[in-house]
């Protein structure tokens, strides 16, 4: 493997001993007799043969330094935020926001390492273990390597590869919403089967976080269904567990979320909707959400356009619509033609 085809993998954090082990543990270098004085100043890159781990000092002393390791081409291919036990998930959360913004690196590409004691499931940002991260590793490798090597493949590799031939990454689309709204019909109009289950009910039918991948106007793209997250009722702990769940089955892809809404109805727990997305997936979301109105024959049999249901809703559905730059699509998942597929994926192509 040549030095250019290296892993690039950036590791922030502010536990210097906490990054030297992350290094030995992978590489096998033992960088303990180290000057601490040296890591305190600016980037040091530790490599093998197939990873290339950009050490970064503490990020309060060296903002710029950091900033200028996301500015280069090609950039980092991982970004691992490494936390000592004990860690707040509340100040975890703000640094990935920071960091975020100041790099452009969406927050669900940036993983932040766990001690190995915890478990991933509780949290509301990606996060692997110290233990897992070998696989992550792997997994990112396996990509990197394209579908000819004699690798074994991760789930995720072949989920990708049974999505087509193309090149470049997966597209997800992160369908939220409450429940009823049909997240679960308009993924299975995007996917073009019945792959989600969906029925009336007065009790949320979709459960748990699910994707499925399919080749959608050309392109690999893995729609993920969600329960309805914006449940008042549900616990803080379970809204995190399906949004940690959900950044797990996005992997390091990137993301389009589809705020499902129903032509027909405007509950009070969607005026703040928008909040609510932003506190679970990063202040960044909203440029990435495009508003998904089913029902569009209800629209049909009121002799209205779609264009006189947006001018014409509620002022705090307005809000929403104007945050979101407008980008809205309309379904009528009875009747699944492709022509509203297509829409979608060309409001969507106009995010990237
Ligand atoms: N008429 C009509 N019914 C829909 C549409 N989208 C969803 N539904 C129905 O609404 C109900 C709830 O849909 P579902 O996909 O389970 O909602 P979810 O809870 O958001 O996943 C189901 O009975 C769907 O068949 C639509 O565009 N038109
Ligand atoms: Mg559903």
């Amino acid at each position: 493997m040549s030095h250019k085809e290296k892993i690039s993998v950036v590791l922030l954090g502010e536990v210097a001993s906490l990054k030297k082990a992350l290094i030995t543990f992978i590489t096998g270098k033992d960088l303990s007799n180290l000057h601490r004085e040296n890591h305190l100043k600016k980037s040091t890159i530790y490599e093998n043969d197939t990873y290339q781990f950009i050490y970064t000092p503490d990020m309060q002393k060296a903002q710029d330094d950091i900033q200028q390791l996301f500015c280069r081409t090609p950039q980092p291919d991982m970004c691992l935020l490494v936390v000592e036990e004990g860690f707040s998930s509340n100040d975890v959360w703000r640094q990935i926001e920071a960091l975020s913004r100041k790099t452009g690196k969406p927050t669900e590409e940036i993983i932040v390492v766990l001690p190995s004691n915890q478990t991933t499931e509780s949290y509301p940002f990606r996060c692997c273990t110290l233990v897992q991260l070998p696989t992550e590793l792997q997994n990112l490798s396996d990509k990197h390597q394209g579908p000819n090597t004699a690798r074994s493949e991760s789930p995720r590799a072949t989920e990708g590869k049974a999505a087509g031939k193309h090149a470049g990454p997966t597209l997800n689309l992160v369908l939220l919403g409450m429940a009823g709204t049909g997240k679960s019909a308009s993924g299975n109009t995007i996917l073009r089967s019945r792959h989600f289950a969906s029925r009336p009910s007065s009790s949320s039918v979709t459960t748990e976080c699910q994707a499925q991948t399919a080749e959608v106007g050309g392109r690999p793209v893995r729609v993920i269904d969600t329960p309805d997250i914006f449940d008042d009722d549900m616990k803080t702990s379970d809204r995190n567990k399906h949004v940690s769940k959900c950044r797990q089955l996005c992997g390091s892809d990137p993301c389009v979320y589809i705020l499902v809404l129903h032509v027909s109805r405007f509950t009070d727990g969607e005026r703040d909707i928008l909040k609510k997305l932003e506190r679970a997936f990063g202040k960044e979301v909203m440029r990435r959400t495009v508003l998904l109105f089913t029902r569009g024959n209800d629209l049909e049999q009121s002799q209205m356009s779609f264009q006189e249901f947006l001018s014409e809703c509620q002022p705090d559905q307005k809000k929403i619509i104007e945050k979101c730059s407008n980008r809205c699509v309309l379904f009528e998942n009875t009747n699944p033609d492709s022509q509203q597929v297509e829409e979608l994926m060309s409001t969507v192509d106009g995010i990237r």
